[in-house]
């Protein structure tokens, strides 16, 4: 949607202009062949003149619709290689997660942070506007393995599954007496796990009878935090399976996901198994 100002230039949606700007510098990089956003249906093949061998999947403004109250969002990225050297296709990104070479996000909040992975571990960079430079201030990340907080939106409880339901239902009154979990849910994917990887706990966004695959896109939502996750030392699951073993079959397929602390994890897919 773009509307023009008083001035009558054109005006676009922050998370319009982002997706530009992102386009923009990936294809400018060189080191890029296949792009897919978000914010468009059909996936960016970069002219061979430009390409490199590196396919980029990402949410250039996740959570946008929060931006008019202040609340932090931010941008999602995974990368893949192209799966060998030939004219790029589709089936360069429908790899599963757990082929990525890297992933991570960027927290537009109080501070900008960038929270990265290539593989070896997670490690936190925060943005010094003084200098423009991002320094290292969470070397190593690592999830605890039990968290005190689970992250959902409650509003869905009607039409979640018997094991969401069990779940919930135990951190809010734990069978084995122990202090029930807090709630915590601002409804910006990359602000929820940003607080799940640093404290621990779960997040979950689960199927229910109204949206049986989930909310959030596999691609540039699932994939990614699911890397960071595993990388940290939690982990993450769909009910079916590791969220990084999914083969995507389209660009902005969804999945049920829940990720986090890998103690947490563990009592759903329990929970599912027991379904089975
Ligand atoms: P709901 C934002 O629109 C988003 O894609 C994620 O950032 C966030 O986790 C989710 O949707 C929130 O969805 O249905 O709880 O408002």
């Amino acid at each position: 949607m773009h509307t023009n100002s008083s001035m009558g230039e054109e005006q676009k949606k922050l998370d319009v202009l982002s997706n530009d700007v992102f386009i923009k510098a990936l294809v400018s990089s060189g080191r890029t062949c296949i792009l897919v956003s978000e914010e468009d249906e059909e996936a960016t093949f970069v002219e061979a003149s430009k390409r490199g061998k590196y396919c980029v999947v990402f949410d250039p403004l996740d959570g946008s619709s929060n931006i008019d109250c202040g609340v932090s969002i931010g941008t999602i990225f995974g990368i893949y290689l192209i799966k060998e050297d030939h004219e790029p296709t589709i089936e360069d990104v429908l790899q599963p997660g757990k082929n990525m070479l890297a992933a991570g996000y960027c927290m537009y909040g109080s501070s900008c942070t960038l929270v990265l992975s290539t593989g070896s571990g997670v490690n936190g960079f925060t943005l010094d506007p003084s200098l423009g430079e991002f320094i290292l201030t969470h070397p190593d990340i690592k999830i605890p393995k039990k968290g005190k907080i689970y992250s959902v939106n409650e509003g869905n409880a009607k039409n979640w599954d018997d094991p969401t339901t069990k779940y919930v239902e135990n951190c809010k009154y734990p069978r084995d007496g122990s202090s029930p979990k807090s709630l915590r849910y601002i409804g910006s994917m990359v602000a929820d796990v940003h607080r799940t990887l640093l404290y621990g706990g779960i997040f979950l966004y689960p199927a229910d009878k109204k949206s049986p695959n989930g909310k959030l896109r596999v691609l540039y939502e699932v994939f990614p935090m699911s890397f960071l996750m595993e990388q940290a030392g939690g982990q993450a699951f769909t009910g079916n399976q590791r969220a990084l073993d999914l083969v995507p079959k389209k660009l902005h397929e969804r999945s049920p996901i829940f990720l986090g602390s890998y103690e947490d994890v563990e009592e759903i897919k329990a929970l599912y198994a027991a379904e089975e």
